[in-house]
């Protein structure tokens, strides 16, 4: 006879899913009982921290990944990191233990009630199979709904009395089979008609999206700018979990401010404004003005049904991102426009005492090897980050698109674990990382070879901008006294340093980045301010 357990190993087999990120409890025993060797199970010591480590891995695999929960508490503490993940559009399948299916209408201690309402509205599809035998097929369907685009997390709970019941064998062989690829072109008569307008329009403009990057669009998007010669932006920083265009490339300009005036502003005087893989727009502050200045006309091309649709202007061509990259860059002519202006490479930070936030970043970019892969949640230096790093490889940069912390340890942790040829090294602020710090540990237990930088600068210094901006003066709690995270790390068992200036962060990076024996954590203290540059 198969079992449930059984026939759901088989599954996750199938899919490449063998590693799984979990906290559990009494209620997802029965699933890890004989836990079969050819699996890893990586162990996160709260729920939102599980999450984001699966986020990061299944984002730089490309693959579906299994997190495990427990039950309704268990759930409601991985809510903020379901609904970072259906941000991220990471492909996420989530499983919960669930009270025996003879105590769920008693409502028994730890019956998860709704079971399936809890992680609504963020996931793609929940739900609770109505009987035992339906598992493995109810499995397989979330997988299917996690990796179909946009893809996301989706939710099964599981009572703890099915793993042990006899699958129906017909229905499972036929379940555990099935493949689904949500790969489409697009409108092969919108590209041409597209094409022929970008040809043809004056003065042109590609911003690149987070998609570009995941859909493996990298190069077909160079290839598209530098045949057409396009000035090219990244969409905001606040809302771009991943990069898709190198940075360094001198057509590239920067990111687009975050906020709705601004955007309008920057985009003025482009007759065609070509957006990929991105939402339109990932909108925040609320800066009022117009959507688009008069002359301008915005074509977006996305994967997500929902983005095509909830755009407030321009029109939408729905496919995949770098399917269309591709197509759209055989059918455009070679243009004779001016080649853009490159924007100039940031000029050396002033001197500050403790460094800036720019001065850490700087320091950051020399330390940088080649091939690293960035994690970032650290709000008042992103945009140092983004202007001095320059990431110009693909799958280099994470970045949580919702703005909810606590993403960023705990993803550090899971793409060093999907990457480990290459260094990861993730950079927070000493707020941010509170969130997520129980990732620490899991850090040091598997010995995974991240580097920490952590950016002291003893306050939320993002929410004090805001304040500014929305006129808001005598907010309480927005200062963070004595938060001393190199001392935390080492009682997670993590070595630890603190530095205080550019030159000793450099060494400091240069050393720890080159380890492989295990995490890493420096804490540089850096100046109050928001860094731009
Ligand atoms: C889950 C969650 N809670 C609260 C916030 C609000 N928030 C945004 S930025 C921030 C402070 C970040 O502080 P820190 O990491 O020290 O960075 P700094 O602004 O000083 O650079 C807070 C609390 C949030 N984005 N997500």
């Amino acid at each position: 006879m198969t079992t449930v357990r059984q026939a759901t190993f088989d599954l996750f087999r199938a899919h490449g899913m063998t590693t799984i990120f979990g906290n559990p409890g009494s209620t997802e025993l029965p699933m890890l009982a004989e836990f079969p060797e050819d699996f890893t199970y990586v162990l996160g010591l709260q729920e939102l921290v599980v999450m984001g480590m699966a986020d990061g891995y299944a984002q730089a695999t490309g693959r579906p990944t299994h997190v495990n929960l427990h039950t309704a508490p268990g759930v409601g503490n991985a809510v903020g990191g379901i609904f970072n993940a259906q941000a991220n559009k990471s492909p996420l399948l989530i499983t919960a233990g669930q009270q025996v299916r003879p105590q769920i209408t008693m409502e028994a201690n730890l019956t998860n009630r709704d079971a399936a309402v809890g992680p609504q509205p963020y996931v793609k599809w929940s739900h609770e199979p109505p009987r035992a035998q339906d598992v493995p097929a109810a499995l397989a369907r979330a997988i299917h709904h996690a990796t179909l685009p946009p893809r996301g997390p989706a939710f099964v709970s599981i009572p703890m009395d099915d793993w042990t019941q006899e699958v129906d064998a017909d229905r499972t062989a036929n379940a555990l089979a099935r493949r689904v690829t949500g790969r489409t072109a697009p409108d092969p008569r919108a590209l041409t008609a597209l094409a022929a307008r970008l040809s043809s329009a004056r003065n042109p403009v590609l911003v690149i999206g987070p998609d570009v990057d995941a859909s493996g669009g990298w190069d077909a998007a160079v290839a598209l700018a530098e045949k057409q010669r396009l000035p090219v932006w990244a969409t905001p920083a606040t809302g771009g979990s991943r990069i898709g265009f190198p940075e360094s490339h001198p057509q590239f300009l920067g990111a687009l401010p975050p906020a709705i005036g601004p955007i309008g502003e920057t985009l003025k005087g482009h007759d065609l404004i070509l957006v990929v893989g991105s939402t339109v727009f990932p909108y925040y502050p609320y800066v009022p003005g117009p959507l688009l200045a008069e002359g301008s006309e915005l074509v977006a091309i996305t994967s997500d049904l929902g983005e095509a649709a909830r755009a407030p202007m321009g029109e939408a061509i729905v496919g995949d991102v770098a399917l269309a990259l591709e197509r759209l860059g055989e059918l455009v002519s070679e243009s004779d426009r001016p080649v853009p202006e490159p924007r100039p490479a940031p000029a050396a930070p002033a001197d500050a005492d403790p460094m800036s936030g720019s001065q850490a970043m700087a320091a950051l970019a020399q330390a940088w090897p080649q091939d690293a892969i960035a994690v970032l949640e650290a709000p008042s230096s992103t945009l140092a980050f983004r202007n001095r790093l320059r990431i110009s490889r693909p799958g280099s940069y994470f970045f949580c698109a919702s703005g909810g912390l606590g993403y960023g340890i705990a993803a550090g942790v899971g793409v060093q674990l999907a990457s480990p040829d290459r260094p990861v090294v993730c950079v927070l602020g000493e707020g941010s990382a509170q969130y997520g710090i129980t990732a620490l540990w899991t850090a040091v237990a598997y010995r995974i070879p991240v580097t920490f930088l952590i950016l002291r600068n003893e306050e939320y210094m993002i929410l004090k901008w805001f304040a500014t901006l929305e006129q808001v003066t005598g907010a309480p709690g927005l200062d963070l006294p004595g938060l001393d995270v190199a001392a935390i790390a080492r009682a997670y068992g993590m070595p630890a340093r603190e530095v205080s200036d550019p030159q000793e962060l450099v060494a400091a990076l240069h050393e720890d980045i080159s380890a492989q024996d295990g995490p890493r954590l420096i804490q540089a203290r850096i100046a109050s301010g928001m860094w731009l540059d």
